[in-house]
């Protein structure tokens, strides 16, 4: 997910360049405006951290660009491509290294399991919208 600020700051198409030169496929994609019930309950797992108030307003402020991307081992090679949660500790040439301002405001969000990949992509889109490309793909 592209978060508000980069959006706002029209960084979408080099965000996703980047992604689709790193060897990523995009198999849907979409742009929407989260409300805050939508933004708390993407990230109910961090409900109980003290920047979850922060977060939630931060990703309900405006659009997202939401995706779902395919690749082999795509959940680790997307976090190596975003870099660290902290833009300050994130590796050079990293997504975030470049276009996230703070560690709240940090660019884009990327999956941190298979199991939360298949949760969030089925937040955001059915499984038609992405499942026939897949299929195409694999
Ligand atoms: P991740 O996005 O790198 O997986 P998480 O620890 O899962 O990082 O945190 C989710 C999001 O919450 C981060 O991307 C960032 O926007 C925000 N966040 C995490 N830690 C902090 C913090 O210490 N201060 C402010 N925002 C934070
Ligand atoms: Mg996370």
């Amino acid at each position: 997910m592209i978060k508000p600020g980069a959006v706002k700051n029209k960084h979408i198409g080099e965000i996703i360049a980047k992604i689709e030169e790193a060897g990523f496929t995009l198999a849907a994609i979409k742009t929407l405006q989260m409300r805050r019930e939508d933004a708390a309950e993407f990230y109910a797992v961090h409900k109980d951290r003290p920047f979850f108030e922060e977060l939630i307003e931060f990703m309900s402020s405006g659009p997202i660009i939401a995706m779902v991307l395919l690749k082999e081992n795509a959940v680790a090679d997307f976090r190596e491509l975003i870099g660290a949660t902290d833009p300050a500790e994130a590796a050079e040439g990293t997504i975030r290294r470049m276009f996230a301002t703070s560690k709240s405001h940090n660019a884009i969000h990327g999956s941190d399991s298979d199991e939360n990949a298949e949760r969030e992509s089925a937040f955001f889109f059915s499984r038609q919208e992405y499942l026939r490309r897949v299929m195409v793909e694999s």
